[in-house]
């Protein structure tokens, strides 16, 4: 009993991230620190603005349409990176998604029209998540996947994130590679622990276009935190297309050399809300309905609760995986198909690499697929299965064997 009431104290807690082996999912927190939301949520964060998202679709010129992308993903960072500050007051440890766990919704835009949101859980071990977001009526889609590598130094947690993002332009036929910032956790003494990002990240696009930015932190001219400063070039060219600087938890300006030419404000530009099924209406494996118990537990503030919950995901996820192996079987992924070679990513790699150099960018290479089990690519054969319905005694199979297991 002592021993678990000092084990959920902050200190304590800070002291036992000093000595954790780089996997954050194995880390216990005090519950206030808890998120009720799953990793597998944070896919969403890409389109709050669907009407960004689909900008690029509407330029002829292909650099505006680099520069509309680039704007878009400036916009983006604020969601990804602290929205859970900005909502709870710090960042949250958020809860270990589950094999096959999804989370599915769509954006209503009164310009953008519908935008879809598939997430799903494709990796446990390690864990990654992997996404696919589509904009039909403007041909958009962005697919992309990811999985986190951490380590603890100085009072800091390290997160370099592996995996890739790609936009896709149907009408130009057109391509973007997006990689990710690299962050750390600041403010964990103090038991409120929020993110910055650090280095550069890149957009590379099919048609030849190269964007960098760079995160600066806390800008030394301005002395405010979540700074940024990002350029637009054609590649084979030094010259500065746009350069784009600001703060990406608040606002951004474009320039044209000297001129302004364009901002940004997230002041003046909310979020549009996902819309997601009622609950009773999801799927057992969507990520509100699976952890619905455990995010009472958490509501509650009941550390007893919230570790029986969670032990009966896990146990049930346990058990699943000794029945595959004994059977010799894999976990069906629902949307997403593994592949050792990506050759449309790999010919914007091959761009982003000649260039990179020459722009005093570190090159871009890719990670080494066994860091996220193989390279995850939206599934389309397996999306129309299940739209159509033709995969629909698979689907049911698997959801009771889940059931079954979490039953025992
Ligand atoms: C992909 C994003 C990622 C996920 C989160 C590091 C982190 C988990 C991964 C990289 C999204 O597109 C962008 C944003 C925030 C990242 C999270 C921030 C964070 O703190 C967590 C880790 C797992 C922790 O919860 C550490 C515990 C800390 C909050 C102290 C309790």
């Amino acid at each position: 009993m002592g021993r678990k009431k000092i084990g959920t104290t902050w200190t304590s807690f800070v002291k036992s991230i000093a000595s954790f082996n780089g996997d954050l999912a194995s880390m216990t927190a005090p519950p206030f620190i808890l998120s009720k939301a799953s990793l597998v949520e944070f896919s969403a964060y890409w389109t709050e603005h669907p009407k960004l998202f689909v900008a690029p679709a509407k330029e002829s010129d292909p650099e505006k349409r680099a520069l509309a992308v680039l704007k878009w993903f400036l916009s983006t960072l604020k969601q990804q990176y602290s929205s859970r500050n900005e909502k709870l007051g710090s960042e949250k440890k958020p809860l270990n998604p589950f094999l096959g766990e999804l989370f599915l919704g769509h954006w209503d835009d009164p310009e953008a029209g519908k935008t879809e949101l598939i997430s799903e859980q494709v990796s446990h071990h390690p864990p990654v998540t992997a996404y696919s977001i589509i904009n039909e009526k403007h041909g958009v889609k962005l697919q992309g996947y990811n999985g986190q590598k951490a380590s603890f130094a100085s009072m800091t947690i390290n997160v370099k994130q592996v995996g890739l993002a790609r936009l896709h332009i149907d009408a130009y036929d057109e391509d973007y590679l997006i990689t990710l910032p690299t962050l750390h956790i600041e403010g964990l003494v103090y038991g409120t622990p929020y993110v910055e990002l650090e280095k550069s990240t890149i957009i590379q696009s099919s048609s030849g276009y190269f964007a960098k930015i760079e995160y600066t932190g806390k800008g030394w001219v301005s002395g405010k935190k979540n700074c940024f400063n990002a350029t637009l070039q054609k590649v084979g060219s030094k010259d500065i297309l746009y350069t784009i600087s600001g703060q990406w938890t608040d606002s951004f300006t474009v320039k044209k050399g000297k001129t302004e030419v364009d901002s940004f404000s997230h002041k003046n530009n909310p979020t549009t809300p996902l819309t997601l099924k009622p609950i009773e209406e999801q799927d057992p494996l969507e990520s509100r309905r699976a952890w619905a118990k455990v995010a009472v537990a958490i509501d509650k503030g009941d550390y007893e609760e919230i570790g029986m919950e969670k032990s009966k995901i896990e146990n049930a996820q346990r058990e699943l995986r000794k029945k595959e192996k004994e059977e010799g079987k894999t976990w069906e992924r629902r949307y997403f198909s593994s592949v050792e070679k990506d050759s449309a990513t790999g010919k914007l790699l091959d761009l982003a690499a000649k260039y990179s150099v020459s722009l005093g960018v570190p090159a871009v290479t890719l990670d080494d697929p066994s860091k996220t089990n193989g390279i995850w690519l939206f599934d389309e054969k397996k999306y129309e299965g299940v739209k159509s319905g033709t995969r629909e005694e698979e689907l049911k199979a698997a959801v009771e064997k889940v059931e079954a297991a979490t039953a025992h």
